[in-house]
């Protein structure tokens, strides 16, 4: 039987991972994988969390089986901070996943289930593994314009043009905020927009959402997914706690569907719960639990809050000495893009060649798409990967 098994493509973000990890340079720089760095290149464990640790170790009296979508105490947590009171909470399902990407395997078997006819339309680019997980379950994906690679903004004409080629029925898959791997954003204007084309269309929104809080802030980075799910008659949410609460390993996520009703709503629920019943049955707790404790306790949600903002900040202030050496170095604003982009990444826009030249004379690690993490930088980098961009001639 094993003989047939066909040899897999390694997933190019965590190859080069392991590539990083092999280089014997000191001054090597990881601006590969999507995960928070600080100052020091190391992934903290966030003070909220570490205390809500301490807190459910000293509580837990079980750890016996909870329910088949998760603790409903963490579900209501997380959907009040996604979806505020935008949505009666009546019409909402929800149910834990084993991370962002259970949720959004969730919703894609869950598109299937409901119209197997239905197609899938993903930004270009979009996160990989959307699209491996869309075409290993026999999804349809069709791609619709979203990064123009001459201002490294959003081709916001083609993004409109293609959605309005979709089918009634088809999904259109939306990043809440933070694009990934371009970091370039719809504004709310454009949101509206967008939902405009939904409805005239009857497409069916998801929207996923991995960094909320690595934006503007947690409230603003919300802000899309709300006017989506209060403006549409359906909707998916899939979203992760790996990032905002630095969770990675935990495994949390949430996959949420809203309806017109409270019937729509049993089904739906009833729906979230057999799927997770038929691929791994109960969902993982701590991470879950971790969440759960922070959001449900006034000082440590304030903690986690001012944590996840210093952390925003940071990255921010990154982006605007990466833009500015950069202004200094070519005297042109052709990279004042970055400080425009928003979240963890930014697509710089150049060929895999380039990216290859820059990590083979200096050492920097990007994907080869030229998506950078700019977490993986520190004041002290930002300039060697300034002169490595310039000197590369991108
Ligand atoms: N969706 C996007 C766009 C992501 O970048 C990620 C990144 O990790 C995820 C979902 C899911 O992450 P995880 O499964 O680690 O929670
Ligand atoms: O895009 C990233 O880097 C993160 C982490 O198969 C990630 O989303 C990367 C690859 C992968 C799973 C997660």
């Amino acid at each position: 039987m094993f003989e047939n098994l066909k040899a897999q493509p390694a997933d190019k973000i965590l190859a080069l991972m392991q590539q990083f990890r092999e280089d014997p340079r000191d001054s090597k720089i990881d601006l590969g994988v999507g995960v928070y760095k600080n100052a020091e290149g190391v992934t903290p464990v966030m003070r909220a969390v570490k205390a809500a640790e301490h807190k459910i170790w000293e509580t837990q009296e079980s750890k016996s089986y909870v329910g088949l979508a998760g603790d409903p105490a963490y579900a209501d947590g997380m959907i009040s901070l996604i979806l505020g009171d935008a949505v009666a909470r009546g019409n909402i399902a929800a149910a834990a996943t084993p991370g962002g990407t259970g949720a959004v395997r969730q919703a894609f078997e869950l598109i299937r289930n409901a119209n197997p006819n239905a197609r899938v339309f993903v930004s270009d680019p979009t996160w990989p593994n959307h699209i491996s997980i869309l075409k290993y379950l026999n999804i349809e994906t069709v791609s619709y314009r979203y990064f123009d690679r001459e201002t490294r903004g959003v081709n916001f004409d083609g993004m409109i043009e293609d959605l309005k080629g979709a089918n009634p029925g088809d999904v259109v898959l939306l990043h809440g905020c933070c694009h990934n791997p371009t970091g370039a954003n719809l504004n709310l204007t454009q949101w509206q927009a967008v939902v405009d084309v939904l409805n005239e269309k009857g497409l069916i929104p998801m929207v996923d959402i991995a960094y909320q809080g690595f934006g503007d802030g947690l409230e603003e980075d919300a802000q899309g997914v709300r006017l989506v799910a209060s403006s549409v008659p359906e909707c998916l949410i899939a979203a992760s706690c790996s990032k905002n609460f630095g969770i990675y390993r935990e495994r949390t996520g949430l996959l949420m569907a809203v309806a017109q009703d409270a019937d729509g709503q049993a089904l739906n629920q009833s729906t979230l719960s057999f799927l997770n019943r038929q691929n791994y049955s109960f969902p993982p707790d701590h991470g879950a639990r971790i969440v759960s404790t922070i959001l449900n306790d006034d000082a440590l949600r304030t903690d986690w809050a001012a944590e996840l903002e210093d952390v925003r900040l940071g990255m921010l202030a990154l982006r605007q000495q990466l833009a500015d050496e950069l202004q200094n170095l070519t005297g042109s604003d052709r990279f004042g893009f970055l400080a425009q982009h928003r979240g963890m990444f930014s697509l710089l826009g150049t060929s895999a060649d380039l990216v290859e030249k820059m990590r083979v004379d200096n050492g920097i690690y990007m994907v080869g798409d030229s998506r950078m993490n700019i977490a993986g930088l520190n004041t002290q980098t930002v300039p060697v990967l300034a002169k490595a961009i310039v000197d590369a001639g991108v």
